[in-house]
């Protein structure tokens, strides 16, 4: 989509600290990044939130984060899985996108 940002991430116009890339999904360093571990997952295809996204792309990003999980270090100790979605869930950037966060205990209850 034109003008959405992670959209222009995906396609390598704007660059990115790139941990994994295959036909349907991207997963990068997060500019402002919340941990030691801060990387995001989001599919090639358009999606303005987990509300529009099909069970398949969403089961799909899911494997990925448990490979990346994995490769990173992060599946012993633990991670946060977060999907901020719509203006309650403070999504800054409308493209469907999993936070991954580790290497850090965690809070609870978020902010
Ligand atoms: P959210 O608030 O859930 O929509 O998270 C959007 C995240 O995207 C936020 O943690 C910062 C990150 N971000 C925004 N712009 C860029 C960018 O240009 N590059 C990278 N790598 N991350 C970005």
């Amino acid at each position: 989509m034109e003008n959405c940002l992670f959209c222009r991430i995906a396609s390598g116009e704007i660059p990115s600290s790139k941990v994994y890339e295959d036909e349907k999904v991207l997963a990068f360093r997060d500019i402002d990044p919340q941990a030691p571990v801060h990387v995001l997952v989001i599919p090639k295809q358009h999606f303005d939130s987990i509300l529009d996204a099909d069970p398949e792309t969403v089961g799909y990003m899911q494997s990925i984060v448990v490979k990346l999980a994995k490769e990173l270090g992060i599946d012993e100790s633990g991670f946060r899985l977060v999907v901020n979605t719509g203006k309650d869930g403070q999504q800054s950037v409308k493209h469907l996108h999993m936070h991954i966060l580790g290497g850090r205990s965690m809070q609870w209850p978020p902010g």
